[in-house]
């Protein structure tokens, strides 16, 4: 295990993300070196790098055309699939999407191409605060945070207003087409989830605005790592909005969060990853948990991901579903969506953690994890029934805080 005493970390010279435009700058001068700076060195623990490759295989699949099927049981079945996908893994492939492949290749090279114009060409993004529609930097929120993530981003707001970096030429038109297209696969997979929780396919659109919604459209870059094993593209977290649909070039990095362990994801030809997002989690009272994610990095190649996030209207408030509360007790309390969006993106990102600020139980959520920390005293056993049972917390904010706990221990 490498730390941060280690020669090979140490010998290269401190760098904090605040201070450089980007890590591909940085990761193009010292290709040929064989050290990253310690402040980048965020793998300190050896059972953060464990991986489940016997779960890949099962990461479910949805076929988009049969959720829009005229055929009432064609869809009733994609309805079903949707709602274990959500539930079991809040995660899944779309296949059949009708989004053209050329489109998603182009968005792919040209956020590429984005990246690679000088510091000096894309100085007029650079991030100036959540608020700003266009932000070009490094890292997630270099000010927050103590150890910095070895990938450059671009995030823009596409939605409900326009905006867009003018250069390189054709992204504007290209990325245009293609957030039309995701927010259409966003809003139909919603409806499907809609129905999944016995809602009509429009209501979680409707109460939440999601036509004059929120979408954020991000090109993350990771440039190829000396130390692969010690650094990380982005840490561990979950999305903001209702569902995060990505796309990448032909490099891995994405891991997924299932019952602990962490899970490769190897896309499917053509297939969108989709993942389930913290107000779905809230509209769903905790049933469709949003997933815990990261990227890791490699030696070889550098990664391209593109990422939508679609959510509500940022002045709506968010809250579960009135129609589910006439059964269940509410797990997560209203917050405007503006007010959420601007936490997440503010703060050093930390698994969960933002969901804190909204969930209704959370001085018996932290003595609950003080029982499952203390019942759990090897790693990957399961927590105590007994204690889950002796709680009367929602089943859903428990596996939440079980599965938080235990990625973040390994
Ligand atoms: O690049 C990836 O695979 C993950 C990207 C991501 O999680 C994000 O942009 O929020």
């Amino acid at each position: 295990m490498a730390s941060s005493a280690d020669p090979v970390v140490n010998n290269f010279p401190s760098i904090r993300a605040t201070d450089i435009c980007s890590i591909k700058a940085v990761a193009d001068e010292s290709a040929k070196l064989s050290a990253i700076p310690a402040t980048y060195n965020s793998l300190t623990d050896p059972r953060q790098r464990q991986v489940s490759d016997e779960l890949t295989a099962q990461i479910p699949v949805i076929d988009f055309s049969l959720l829009l099927s005229d055929d009432p049981q064609l869809h009733a079945k994609a309805v079903q699939h949707l709602a274990k996908a959500c539930e079991e893994w809040g995660f899944f492939m779309v296949i059949n999407h009708g989004i053209p492949v050329s489109l998603i290749d182009d968005v792919i090279s040209l956020s590429q191409k984005f990246h690679n114009l000088s510091d000096e060409d894309k100085a007029e993004f650079t991030d100036k605060g959540v608020s700003t529609p266009i932000r070009c930097g490094t890292s997630f929120s270099p000010k927050s945070e103590d150890v910095h993530y070895w990938r450059d981003y671009l995030k823009v707001i596409t939605h409900p207003h326009w905006a867009f970096p003018h250069k390189p030429q054709g992204f504007n038109d290209e990325a245009k087409e293609y957030c039309r297209e995701t927010r259409k696969v966003a809003r139909k997979l919603l409806e499907g989830i809609s129905e999944s929780l016995d809602l009509e396919p429009e209501a979680i659109a409707k109460a939440t605005g999601f036509d004059t919604g929120h979408q954020v459209f991000i090109a993350n870059l990771y440039p190829p790592c000396p130390r692969p094993e010690l650094a990380l593209g982005m840490p561990p977290h979950s999305d903001h909005g209702f569902l995060a649909l990505l796309i990448q070039n032909d490099i891995g990095g994405l891991q997924i969060s299932h019952k602990g362990n962490w899970v490769n994801v190897e896309p499917l030809p053509n297939s969108i990853l989709v993942n389930t997002a913290d107000q779905l989690e809230v509209a769903s009272n905790g049933k469709y948990r949003s997933v815990l994610h990261r990227a890791v990095v490699n030696k070889k190649e550098t990664r391209i991901s593109v990422v939508t996030v679609n959510g509500p209207d940022l002045e709506k408030e968010v809250r579960p579903m009135p129609e589910l509360m006439e059964r269940e007790e509410a797990v997560f309390r209203g917050m405007k969506f503006k007010e959420y969006y601007e936490l997440q993106q503010k703060n050093r990102l930390d698994g969960k953690t933002c969901m804190d600020h909204i969930r209704t139980k959370p001085r018996e959520q932290r003595v609950l994890l003080g029982h499952l920390k203390a019942s759990c005293s090897v790693y990957g056993n399961e927590p105590s029934l007994t204690v889950i049972e002796k709680t009367n917390l929602n089943p859903a904010a428990v596996g939440d805080i079980v599965g938080t706990w235990i990625s973040e221990s390994w």
